[in-house]
């Protein structure tokens, strides 16, 4: 072979298509393979054709096009195809070269890998990549981590085909050891439940007890698009309402109501569970898609099960205004609630989470871009330990200014029978943690009384652990005792 490649790509999906073009746009030599080695020739003598492509047919073949250190990275589906082209790579591997899984791994399984193939003395980096195919195309936002010494060898081709902020900065930086970018990644998509959430939410209470039609919704995302909400989800929306079928009727209202997943936001919020995190937002965003999907269930549930007719009486200008507030606080929540989960992941995995270039990563070329990013950004440079986004002055303040609005969206959403159920749970996530004081010394009472698993006392030092004989026959033993 007489040309060498920069890095070599095996999976030729879109995405994989989409983002070996994009490298070759900026001037990178790629060497690509596929399973399906047909697809190799067909990308070569397709899109591929007349640039700078190796066509390999063979994992040996492909590992021998590439300069050293080599950068063998895969785009194949989640799950065991990923550890057995691990498997098929390493033999052809030396020292120092590198495995890049650029799927939507599951972290845990990028925190096994990364380990295995460290172990054998070779480098490996997971990375999120999200803008779907067209942002692999034009620019995605990338979030590698793995082993460290991998970085300054990938950093220039990474960085050049990521999408870049106004000011030129790359949406990709290095993350973290092992699992730490494909679980920001991760909390990425469960942030993009989050906010799609909160849009279909604001739409239904718009249609059902607005009244207003899909022309009238664009005008209003069109509106939200140019300020606090600012944001590629809220635009597509503007987009969406606009939309006509054939007929020339809306397009939106003739899809039908049930939600598919694959699978991001609920590892999201199974990450939030097993760390101990209230992720609210995400969770029920989950569960919303997951009660769109018993569609048939609803449909006989409607018509036996009676509620509230929406009917609104008040001043349509305020209630607009205050769902965009309310939009904007639950936002806020989210992204507090997601920072939350990093914090706590970071402690657990013993990662160094740069927090405000997180923000910057996601600033572009994702499907969560938005304005609201730079400001996540800023908190962070303002105060790199803050321990919480709602505690940051700006977010405090914004939250605040926010909620009076939002009160008044979800108070008309719960009187007329419209479920928000993303919208008024951040509301309660806010009114409890602004809360001093919340019934948890009941539940302690109560857990006491039946189970013996004691309390601490308000008039006594943390740390001590006190039990009562509530009904005068437990006696006293405590349930540390019995389970040990
Ligand atoms: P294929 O073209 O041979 O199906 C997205 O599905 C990409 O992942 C495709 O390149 C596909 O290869 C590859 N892929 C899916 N499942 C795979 C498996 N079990 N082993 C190897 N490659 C796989």
């Amino acid at each position: 072979m007489t040309k060498s490649a920069d890095i070599g790509l095996i999976g030729l999906a879109v995405m994989g298509e989409n983002l070996v073009l994009n490298m070759e746009s900026k001037g990178f030599t790629v060497a690509v393979y596929n399973r399906t080695v047909e697809k190799v020739d067909k990308f070569i003598h397709g899109r591929g054709a007349g640039k700078n492509f190796i066509g390999a047919h063979s994992i040996e073949e492909l590992v021998a096009s590439l300069e050293r250190p080599r950068k063998v990275m895969l785009l194949v589906k989640a799950g065991q195809a990923v550890d057995d082209f691990i498997e098929q790579i390493i033999p052809h591997l030396e020292p120092g070269d590198i495995i890049i899984d650029g799927g939507n791994s599951y972290f845990v399984d990028t925190i096994r890998r990364a380990k295995y193939v460290e172990s054998k003395g070779f480098l490996y980096i997971g990375t999120g990549v999200s803008g779907g195919e067209i942002g692999a195309l034009h620019g995605p936002s990338m979030m590698p981590g793995g082993s460290v010494e991998a970085w300054p060898a990938v950093k220039n081709i990474f960085q050049s085909i990521a999408a870049k902020v106004d000011d030129g900065t790359p949406c990709c930086d290095w993350v973290g050891s092992d699992g730490a970018g494909h679980f920001v990644k991760m909390v990425h998509n469960g942030i993009e439940y989050g906010d799609m959430q909160i849009i279909g939410e604001a739409y239904q209470v718009m249609r059902d007890l607005l009244g207003m039609s899909a022309d009238e919704m664009h005008e209003v995302f069109k509106k939200w698009n140019t300020e606090e909400l600012d944001s590629y989800l809220i635009e597509i929306t503007a987009d969406i309402m606009a939309y006509k079928d054939e007929d020339g009727k809306p397009m939106v209202d003739k899809i039908l109501d049930t939600a598919g997943q694959k699978g991001t936001g609920k590892w999201t919020g199974t990450a939030a569970l097993d760390l101990g995190i209230p992720l609210t937002l995400i969770g029920e965003s989950v569960f919303a898609r997951f009660l769109s999907a018993q569609k048939d269930m609803r449909v006989e549930a409607s018509k036996v099960i009676s509620g509230p007719k929406p009917t609104f009486t008040g001043d349509k200008v305020q209630l607009l205004d205050d769902l965009k507030m309310a939009l904007y606080g639950a936002k806020i929540i989210s992204y507090a609630q997601g920072y939350n989960l990093f914090m706590a992941a970071a402690k657990e995995y013993d990662w160094k989470l740069n927090y405000g270039d997180i923000a910057l990563m996601w600033r572009g070329g994702c499907i969560i871009r938005s304005a609201f990013l730079g400001d996540i950004k800023k908190a962070f440079d303002t105060n790199p330990e803050l321990p919480h986004l709602l505690l940051d002055g700006f977010f405090k303040q914004k939250v605040e200014g926010a909620q009076d609005g939002w009160r008044r969206v979800c108070a008309a959403a719960l009187i007329n029978g419209i479920p928000a159920p993303a919208l008024t749970s951040a509301l309660c996530y806010l009114d409890g943690f602004r809360s001093e004081w919340l019934p948890a010394n009941l539940l302690q009472a109560q857990r006491d009384y039946f189970g013996a698993h004691t309390y601490e006392r308000i008039d006594k030092p943390r740390g001590q652990f006190f039990h009562t004989n509530w009904t005068g026959e437990g006696g006293d033993t405590v349930s540390t005792a019995y389970n040990s």
